[in-house]
């Protein structure tokens, strides 16, 4: 039952939910959270985040930020989705302190002129880092705004040169049941599974990410390398990427294998196109009071001047 629910709002994932957010307003209205730290969590300076993560210096500001204030440090770290680590939002945080991202290769195969194992250094090397402020949104109808660290993903992509068979990309996450104990169980089947078209993951909106908020990813976070497609549902960035397939075929992935009618390969940010048990229309900004009105949801999260072209003659109603 559970695993036909990704983003799914059953009650046990509401319930943290709801906690979560009720325990910080709680703390406000008794005065624990002062005018200082909600003004603080609200700009979430680098004096907020714990000393602990790796600075990444010498980051490039993007034209693709947008201007929203981000969500604090905090919520982007402890408000995760990440089944490895287990099913409730908060799991990840707390169950990830046994990974370890570090040493990581990537493996790069398939349709490709140059492809075999290459470390985390080789596949950084050539590249910038830069940081790019997104809208993240949730298939579960939660958004944040998060300042990403990373390049994008078709500058690493052309390293491997796609031969002309190349027509998608898939990606895979690593199984490492010791480290990760949500992959004990069959909560969803593992490896986790995500893939794009060419085109999409050529666009330069596709993030390879490092680092939020100036520091290397927290293990919660995908460390040491995820994907992040701001114009759809969170579910399509894959964190912690050990493989890199390019193939001819779409390639299967994990929640529309889990859930066919409610999860399809394209997973683009629709309001029009309503979830088979909720609706898409509206978002609800994490970090806002738990009672906080909702916020409408944009076509492609906002990004559709950027990526509309991509699905011209595509019925988006249908390839959801
Ligand atoms: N490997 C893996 N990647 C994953 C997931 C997951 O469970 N496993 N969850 C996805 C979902 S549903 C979302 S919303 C985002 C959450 O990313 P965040 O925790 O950094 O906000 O990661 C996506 N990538
Ligand atoms: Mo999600």
């Amino acid at each position: 039952m559970r695993q036909r629910h990704p983003d799914g709002i059953t009650p046990s994932e509401i319930t943290p939910e709801a906690v979560f957010h009720a325990r910080r307003d709680v703390l406000r209205a008794a005065g624990f959270v002062g005018a200082a730290a909600l003004l603080a969590s609200a700009r979430a300076g680098a004096e907020d985040i714990p000393t602990r993560y790796r600075r990444l210096p010498g980051l490039k500001k993007s034209p693709y930020s947008v201007k929203e204030t981000p969500n604090s440090f905090e919520d982007i770290t402890s408000y995760n989705n990440f089944y490895e680590f287990g099913l409730d939002k908060t799991d990840p945080a707390e169950n990830a302190g046994r990974f370890r991202p570090k040493p990581w290769s990537v493996s790069i195969e398939g349709e490709a002129e140059v492809t075999g194992r290459f470390t985390l250094e080789d596949i950084l090397k050539p590249h910038p880092l830069e940081e790019r402020i997104y809208r993240f949104r949730c298939v579960e109808a939660w958004s944040m705004v998060i300042p990403w660290v990373g390049f994008p993903l078709g500058d690493l992509l052309k390293r491997f040169k796609p031969t002309s068979k190349a027509k998608y990309v898939a990606f895979e996450t690593i199984v490492r049941p010791e480290e990760m104990p949500g992959q004990k169980g069959r909560t969803l089947d593992w490896p986790y599974i995500e893939g794009l078209t060419l085109a999409e993951a050529m666009n330069p909106l596709s993030l390879m990410v490092v680092g939020v908020y100036g520091v290397e990813l927290p293990n919660q976070n995908g460390a040491p390398l995820r994907l992040i497609v701001p114009w759809k549902y969170g579910f399509k960035s894959i964190k912690s990427i050990v493989r890199i397939r390019f193939t001819d075929k779409q390639p299967r992935t994990t929640w529309s294998e889990a859930a066919p009618d409610e999860y399809g390969f394209y997973a683009n940010v629709n309001p029009e196109v309503d979830h088979p048990r909720w609706s898409q229309a509206t978002e609800r900004r994490i970090g806002s009071a738990f009672l906080a009105p909702k916020q409408r949801t944009l076509p492609f999260n906002g990004y559709g001047a950027q990526v509309a072209a991509l699905y011209k003659g595509l019925d988006l109603t249908r390839n959801y």
